[in-house]
């Protein structure tokens, strides 16, 4: 879109191109890796980033966001921890026409002129990706034989882009097969430790649990701690399937331990600072910009596990 963003050569004082950038939090292995890859890419480059981390409230990222628009950044670049509840603060982006970038999550808004781009994977799909696999081995996912596959599910942060996406692409898959019933969904935050606390609560309360369906790997390890924990075998006595595949996910994954993950690259530092420039060139690109992204399951974790970056 037009008005917002070229021209503005104010911030940086020295001619580099200034970004601010308002991550979620640190709250998984993937948020890790993206921001390592944001800042390396950001110094490599010569982009001056200013980066702030919200703990995963969207309250925080909108104090950065406006902090950033005081400052007078050339680009501001955000990862929306939820979609909805953005308007105000981009239309005040907007007013100031500095131009903003969605980086890895999206928003929820009828105004699509209150951002220039949005780069990140596709959610939708990679939940298909985790439903199709389950939908294909559902014969050895029936552990407990009893004719139903009772699948628990570690849902990411209630309202984020991914929590939502994932849920809807995998129930769209596993409807292809009624024996295939979802028995519990609760949010566990994205995080270790929410999802082993979710996964204590559900082994009292569920019975006959076949497989774990979790938004993240972190949530997915964290599980495997309370199956185990549980005197079960992550793996065996109950199917995780996962997504992201970060080091520690891909290292469970070829010890047996997760059955499947869905990969979400967290990548994405390089595309962000080759957009960021454009946008500030006024340079058109595009509204939207998809990460490719693949699967593995525990052969395929083992040939590539050596070379996994993060
Ligand atoms: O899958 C999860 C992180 O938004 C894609 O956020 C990201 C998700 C990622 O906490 O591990």
């Amino acid at each position: 879109s037009s008005d917002s963003g070229s021209g503005s050569s104010s911030g940086g004082g020295d001619g580099a191109l200034t970004m601010g950038f308002a991550q979620v939090g640190a709250e998984s292995g993937w948020r890790s890796a993206n921001t390592k890859s944001i800042q390396d890419t950001a110094k490599a480059d010569g982009v001056d980033l200013k980066f702030s981390d919200a703990q995963q409230k969207q309250e925080n990222q909108i104090k950065a966001i406006r902090s950033y628009i005081q400052q007078k950044v050339d680009v501001i670049a955000f990862s929306p921890v939820v979609e909805t509840g953005w308007d105000t603060v981009l239309l005040e982006a907007k007013r100031a026409k500095i131009p903003v970038i969605l980086t890895d999550r999206s928003v929820d808004s009828k105004d699509d002129s209150l951002y220039e781009t949005f780069l990140g994977s596709d959610f939708v799909e990679e939940g298909q990706k985790a439903g199709q696999w389950l939908v294909d081995n559902a014969d050895d996912s029936d552990v407990n034989g009893d004719g139903t596959i009772n699948v628990v599910e570690l849902e990411g942060t209630t309202g984020a882009a991914p929590a939502i996406d994932r849920k809807e692409g995998f129930d769209e898959k596993i409807a292809a097969d009624s024996s295939i019933e979802v028995v519990a969904s609760q949010t566990g935050d994205f995080t270790r430790d929410g999802g082993k606390k979710v996964m204590e609560t559900f082994l009292k309360s569920q019975k006959d649990i076949d497989v774990v369906f979790a938004h993240n790997d972190d949530m997915g390890l964290g599980a495997i701690e309370a199956i185990k924990a549980a005197g079960l075998k992550p793996g065996t006595d109950v199917k995780i399937i996962t997504i992201d595949a970060v080091k520690d996910g891909m290292t469970a994954l070829s010890k047996g331990e997760i059955n499947y993950i869905v990969e979400c690259n967290p990548l994405l530092g390089p595309q962000l600072m080759d957009l960021a420039k454009k946008v500030v060139a006024g340079d058109e690109v595009p509204k939207r910009v998809v990460t490719e992204e693949s699967a593995f399951d525990q052969a395929q974790a083992k040939e590539v596990l050596a070379d996994r970056q993060y």
